[in-house]
């Protein structure tokens, strides 16, 4: 399998977070969506990162196809979704705002890397602002220790910690150390684990993939 993007994308960090947890071995194509964008489009009609190329050639795009296809056939002792539909409505609920979390982080960031500083829309951005914080305070009060849900990793981690991670690097909003200090401390957690380490946030990724932020 091949996985295609950078590892400063949450969206591909997640990928490749589940990947190594379920033991599944991929290399690894280096294409930034904005400076590679034209052969991005060959991968994905919507030139968008993470892409996964199968062993047979059939490309699957979107984190959350990739991972629901790589899930399928796990043992229930490693699935990252359980099963029980409770317990998987509560770690999809939970992913759904890691997501939007990084979802709302990339726009604000793009806000000041990619548009003319004439052109910034500050009420937009304000509004971005305002949901990166409402999702930060509502998975703070879920207190992860160290699992957000039950007593194993699951996706609701994994994403979790890897958009905290991603606003820590890219400083989309400014944080103050003892702001989230629950989210922090799993971040910290989950990072230093071996599936987290084998793909680690790329700053020098990052410096080459033509994202530039200007100020907050
Ligand atoms: N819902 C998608 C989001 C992927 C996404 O937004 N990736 C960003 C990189 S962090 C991207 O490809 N951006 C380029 C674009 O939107 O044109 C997923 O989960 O895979």
């Amino acid at each position: 399998m091949i996985l295609v993007g950078q590892f400063d994308s949450p969206f591909v960090r997640r990928t490749a977070v589940a990947m190594n947890h379920h033991g599944i071995a991929f290399e690894r194509k280096l294409l930034s969506v904005f400076k590679d964008f034209d052969e991005m489009l060959e991968y994905n009609p919507l030139g968008k990162v993470p892409v996964v190329v199968l062993d047979n050639g059939e490309s699957i795009f979107d984190s959350r196809m990739i991972i629901d296809h790589i899930e399928q056939g796990a043992s229930a002792d490693k699935r990252l979704f359980p099963l029980e539909p409770e317990a998987r409505r509560n770690v999809m609920r939970i992913e759904a705002v890691a997501i939007g979390l990084a979802e709302k982080a990339y726009e604000r960031g793009i806000e000041y890397a990619r548009r003319n500083p004439d052109k910034i829309d500050e009420a937009w951005s304000e509004r971005l602002k305002k949901q990166i914080f409402s999702a930060l305070h509502w998975l703070e009060a879920l207190k992860p220790d160290p699992w957000i849900c039950g007593d194993s990793l699951t996706q609701a981690d994994i994403t979790c910690a890897i958009a905290m991670t991603y606003i820590r690097e890219k400083q989309q909003v400014s944080l103050s150390k003892g702001d989230f200090p629950k989210l922090d401390a799993h971040c910290d957690y989950c990072e230093s684990l071996p599936v987290f380490k084998a793909s680690a946030y790329s700053a020098a990724e990052a410096d080459s993939s033509g994202w530039l932020p200007r100020s907050r």
